[in-house]
C-alpha cells in the first residue's frame, strides 16, 4: 500500500477545542479519515497530545512529515506504526504528538481495511474478531468533568452485564440515562437539567447520595426492562490525590481521606451499593493500594487500571506482577498508535485482565474506536450514554452487528 496524499484540517473536540483532522490517501485511492480525542483527568504518563509549541508546532510538524510518508510503501498496520514511531523518535511521541500520531495511524488503518476490502476491526485483528462488547455509559458525573458543585467521583456508570443485542444494551442504558433524570428532578432541589462533559447529569447531591439515585434508577429500569443492569464507578483518583500529603480530598464535604481511608472507602462503596465495576480507586503510582483493593474486592467487581496503566505495556505488566487490577482501560490517544494499543490489549490478555475500551471526555465525531473495540475483544465498551460524538461509536457498533451478523455478545459474570 503505497501512501499517496496526506491532508489535514482543523476539527474540534465536544468541548469545543481544535484538534487535527487527517486524511490519508492511498495510491488505490481508498482514504482514511480520523481526528483524535483530547482527555480532561489524564494519566501523567500518557503521551503528550501536542509536540512543545502546541497545535502550531504539530502543523508544522506534519507538512514536514507529508513530504517523507507520501511515496512509501507499507505492508502492514505494524510496519506503518514503527515507521511513525521511528520518524517521531523519542518513544512516547513527544516530539510529534499523539493528535498527529494517532491521527495518521487509525486513517491509515482505514484506508487499508477499505483497500483490503473489510471493516477496520478486521484488518486490525487480522480477521480473528468475532465478538463485541457490552455498552458501559457514564449517567451520573464530576470531579474534572464537571463545573461548580457537583460529585467528586468522576463517573457513575452502568453497563448491562447480559445482552441479545448491542442495541438491547445501549436501550437500557438510555432508559437509565432518562431515569436519573428523572429522579434528580424529584430529590435534587438545584437541579437544572445541566450536563457535564460526557453527557452525564451533574447534581449537588452528595456522593452517597448520587449513587444511591442511579442505584435506584438501575433497579427500576431493570425491572421494567428485563435487563440485567449493573452499577460502576470511575473514581479518577489521580485527580483527588493531594502528593504533599499523601492524601484524597474530596471538595463537597471539605473532607482529607488518608491513604488507608481511600482504600477503605472504596471497599465500602463497592459493598454498600454492590458495584461491578471500579475504575481508579487510588492514584496512579499506588500499585499496592491498587492490589490490596483488588485482593479484598476483585472476586465481586472488576477493579480497573485507566491512570495507572495509559494503556502502556511496561506499566501494564507491572500491574499483572502485583495483581493490582482485574481489567484494564485501553485508550489508543495514550500511546498515540493502533500498533501499541493492540500490544496493549496482548500483554493485557496474556495476563488474564479483561479489556475495556474507552472514550475520552472531548471526543470527536467519529465512529472508529468502536472497531478498536471489537478489533481489541474488549468485554465492555465505555463510551457515555448520549450526545452525538458518543452516539456515532454506539451506531457503529449497531451496524456492525446488525449488517455483517455473526458477532456475538460480550458476557459479564461476577
Ligand atoms: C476517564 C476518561 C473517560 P478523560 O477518566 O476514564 O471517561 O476521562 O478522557 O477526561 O481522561
Ligand atoms: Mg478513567
Amino acid at each position: 500500500m503505497r501512501v499517496k496524499d496526506l491532508k489535514w484540517t482543523i476539527n474540534y473536540t465536544s468541548r469545543g477545542n481544535p484538534t487535527i483532522e487527517i486524511v490519508l490517501e492511498l495510491d488505490s485511492g481508498a482514504t482514511g479519515r480520523f481526528a483524535s480525542p483530547a482527555g480532561a483527568s489524564r494519566g501523567r504518563l500518557e503521551a503528550p497530545p501536542y509536540p512543545e509549541g502546541g497545535l502550531t508546532a504539530a502543523l508544522k510538524i506534519l507538512r514536514e512529515f507529508r513530504e517523507d510518508v507520501v511515496g512509501r510503501e507499507f505492508e502492514s498496520q505494524k510496519e506503518f506504526d514503527v515507521y511513525l514511531s521511528e520518524y517521531d523518535g523519542t518513544g512516547n511521541y513527544s516530539r510529534i504528538g499523539s493528535v498527529v500520531s494517532l491521527g495518521c495511524s487509525v486513517a491509515f488503518a482505514e484506508a487499508a481495511a477499505k483497500e483490503d476490502g473489510v471493516p477496520m476491526f478486521l484488518w486490525l485483528s487480522k480477521g480473528t474478531a468475532s465478538g463485541y462488547p457490552l455498552p458501559l455509559g457514564n449517567v451520573l458525573g464530576g470531579g474534572k468533568h464537571s463545573r461548580g458543585r457537583s460529585i467528586d467521583i468522576q463517573e457513575i456508570l452502568v453497563f448491562p452485564s447480559r445482552i441479545s443485542s448491542y442495541r438491547e444494551g445501549y436501550d437500557a442504558l438510555i432508559e437509565v440515562h432518562k431515569k436519573v433524570g428523572k429522579l434528580l428532578i424529584q430529590r435534587d432541589p438545584g437541579f437544572t437539567g445541566g450536563k457535564n462533559d460526557e453527557g452525564a447529569w451533574t447534581t449537588n447531591l452528595s456522593d452517597e447520595d448520587a449513587l444511591s439515585l442511579v442505584s435506584d434508577a438501575v433497579d427500576q429500569v431493570s425491572s421494567e426492562l428485563g435487563v440485567k443492569l449493573a452499577l460502576g464507578i470511575d473514581a479518577a483518583a489521580s485527580t483527588l490525590y493531594d502528593e504533599a500529603t499523601n492524601s484524597y480530598f474530596y471538595r463537597r464535604r471539605n473532607r482529607y481521606l488518608d491513604r488507608e481511608q481511600q482504600i477503605n472507602y472504596m471497599l465500602e462503596l463497592i459493598d454498600k451499593f454492590g458495584i461491578k465495576y471500579v475504575e481508579d480507586p487510588v492514584e496512579e503510582n499506588d500499585y499496592a493500594g491498587f492490589s490490596i483493593i483488588n485482593r479484598e474486592a476483585g472476586r465481586r467487581s472488576l477493579i480497573v487500571g485507566d491512570d495507572i496503566f495509559v494503556t502502556n505495556v511496561s506499566r501494564i505488566k507491572l500491574g499483572i506482577e502485583d495483581k493490582a487490577a482485574n481489567a484494564v482501560i485501553i485508550k489508543p490517544n495514550q500511546v498515540g498508535d493502533l500498533t501499541k494499543t493492540l500490544d496493549a490489549v496482548m500483554e493485557a490478555g496474556l495476563g488474564g485482565l479483561k479489556i475495556v475500551v474507552s472514550h475520552r471526555s472531548g471526543e470527536t465525531v467519529f465512529p472508529h474506536l468502536a472497531h478498536i473495540a471489537i478489533a481489541a475483544g474488549a468485554i465492555l465498551f465505555k463510551c457515555g450514554v448520549v450526545g452525538g460524538e458518543r452516539i456515532v461509536k454506539h451506531m457503529e457498533l449497531m451496524r456492525l452487528e446488525e449488517e455483517l451478523g455473526g458477532l456475538k455478545p460480550a458476557t459479564f459474570n461476577l
